[in-house]
């Protein structure tokens, strides 16, 4: 393995995604992403899946209406993703502060840092750039644990969150026109990060050894 661009090769050849959506998280490009981005940390996707509809329910997957929720409900709507008070106070504020600053969900998209993601409380790297990436569809790849474990099994080690996306991202853009002739039609970068994600999370999942 010399690349990310091989890597790619090696996950494409085993069709993890041949039933998942076409950006794999499955509300890309909505409010849910944001949310769905932030309750992830540290518990299992079937978690998130049940907050979501705990929150769909009670119709608060809307930028204002999780500003203006009621702190208990949205606790107790949260609670399968756990860290539920802690999250339920982020998400609210985050919110808030994304009503003050852009005024509008759409105008958040458009027009949100990497650095004003960051400077928020229980946002951190991959955080931001799973917001970046699937909710704001950017050019930004999200790396992570799964991510840097698989690359430690061919050998490579990197200092940093950085340095891995970087590596990640060279070897993909350093070879974009071979992959948009491989995949038959014009993918954009930023549907290519997320399947490329996408695959290393579902190769890691249904190959724990790993
Ligand atoms: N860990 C995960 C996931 N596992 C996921 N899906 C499956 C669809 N997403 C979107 C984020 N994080």
């Amino acid at each position: 393995m010399n690349n990310s661009f091989e890597l790619l090769i090696f996950l494409k050849q085993k069709e993890l995604l041949k039933d998942a959506p076409k950006y794999w998280w499955p509300s890309h490009g909505g409010f849910e992403t944001l949310i769905g981005a932030i309750l992830t940390q540290n518990t299992k996707w079937t978690n998130v899946e049940k907050s979501i509809a705990n929150l769909m329910q009670l119709n608060l997957l809307h930028l204002e209406a999780m500003a203006q929720s009621d702190i208990g409900v949205l606790t107790y709507a949260i609670t399968p993703s756990g860290f539920k008070n802690q999250k339920s106070k982020r998400l609210k504020q985050l919110c808030n502060n994304i009503l003050e600053t852009f005024e509008t969900f759409e105008q958040f998209q458009e027009e949100v840092s990497r650095e004003w993601l960051l400077s928020q409380k229980g946002i951190g790297l991959e955080t931001a750039d799973a917001i970046l990436c699937y909710c704001c569809c950017r050019e930004e790849m999200v790396v992570d644990k799964y991510t840097q474990r698989l690359v430690e099994t061919f050998g490579y080690t990197f200092e940093s969150y950085e340095e891995l996306k970087a590596w990640c991202e060279y070897g993909i853009n350093e070879n974009f026109d071979k992959i948009v002739q491989l995949y038959g039609y014009n993918i954009t970068l930023n549907e290519l990060y997320c399947r490329f994600h996408g695959k290393i999370v579902e190769f890691m999942k249904i190959n724990p050894r790993v």
